[in-house]
């Protein structure tokens, strides 16, 4: 038995005009029931420290850096790593990452219970665009504000287990959990901003959403005999709404706990890593069923190329 008692820490709305310093206390207060809950890792939003500002057209790069980080941890951010520190929790979250070469990336951390960056991705799959789109009801100019990340998807070893991460939209790509499942993973831990309504199609709506969402996180745990802790910002956000729908996802592709509301909730599990050995060593043993000479495809292509008439 190898168990990680995991929170899964939903954040509510945070709007334009709140702060870095009153989200991390936000965090801080699900922290702390999340070592009340005897949680030793706790998982939050892609984007943790501020709004989906990707919603706003700015002309100017000096208009959209004031979303980002340059450094982390960071005199903001230093109560929360603190607290966790002192409580020996491993923690990881999201946030616009800056670098001193001027790249900007959506990254999300991993760190552990001394307070170690043990693992840092930067998200692949950008969606959305990067001009102002009229025939959107509302704007996703990820592509505009971030490049694609350069890290690919790294499985490391932290808290005695194999742990990998992805960001929001990576989660509906199956090659995302596969790369991780070929690194053996056993736990990937992902955040979201997924808004409620498809802004290129108003009718679908937050059910469908959601459905999505739980369908490409349980075939992605199933498919790879791994955990997968998926967690959302949630509800309002200045009028734009965001689906919930945090949960925990088990090796066999069962969801074992969710949240009920829009905001700040925890939901806790106690996840055994080992779990993940009996679908690694039957159905879903890559070494001996995988049959790669009919995969070149993937790799090799992006779009599709249909048959000849
Ligand atoms: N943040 C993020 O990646 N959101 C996307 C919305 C896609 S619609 C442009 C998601 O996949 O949930």
């Amino acid at each position: 038995m190898r168990e990680i008692v995991v929170a899964a820490a939903q954040m509510g709305g945070i709007q334009k005009a709140e702060t870095r310093e009153e989200v991390v206390l936000r965090m801080i207060d699900l922290m702390d029931a999340a070592h009340e809950a005897g949680a030793n890792f706790i998982v939050y939003p892609e984007l943790s420290l501020t709004t989906f500002f990707c919603r706003y057209y700015m002309e100017n790069e000096s208009e959209s850096d004031v979303w980002f980080e340059t450094e982390m941890p960071n005199p903001r951010t230093a109560p929360l790593f603190a607290r966790a520190k002192g409580y020996g929790m491993s923690m990881s979250f999201g946030y616009a990452e800056l670098t001193k070469d001027g790249q900007h990336f959506n990254t999300s951390i991993q760190v552990d219970g001394d307070g170690n960056i043990v693992g840092k991705y930067r998200k692949t799959h950008l969606p959305g665009h990067s001009e102002f789109d009229e025939n959107r009801a509302f704007q996703h100019l990820e592509k505009r504000y971030f490049e694609p990340g350069d890290t690919g998807f790294p499985v490391y070893r932290t808290l005695g287990g194999l742990f990998g991460m992805c960001i929001c939209n990576d989660r509906r790509w199956p090659e995302t959990y596969r790369v991780m499942g070929l690194q053996g993973v056993e736990m990937v831990t992902l955040g979201y901003n997924t808004p409620a309504v498809n802004a290129e199609k108003p009718s679908e709506g937050p059910q469908a959403r959601l459905f999505h969402n739980r369908l490409v996180l349980q075939s992605g745990a199933y498919q790879n005999s791994t955990w997968v802790v998926a967690v959302a910002k949630a509800g309002d956000e200045d009028g734009y709404p965001l689906i919930a729908g945090t949960m925990i996802v088990d090796p066999d592709g069962r969801v074992v706990a969710e949240t009920q509301t829009q905001g700040d909730e925890i939901v806790v599990h106690a996840c055994d890593l080992d779990e993940t050995r009996f679908g690694k060593a039957t159905i879903f043993d890559f070494a001996r069923h995988r049959r790669v000479e009919h995969y070149t495809r993937i790799v090799e292509q992006t779009g599709v190329i249909e048959p000849a008439e």
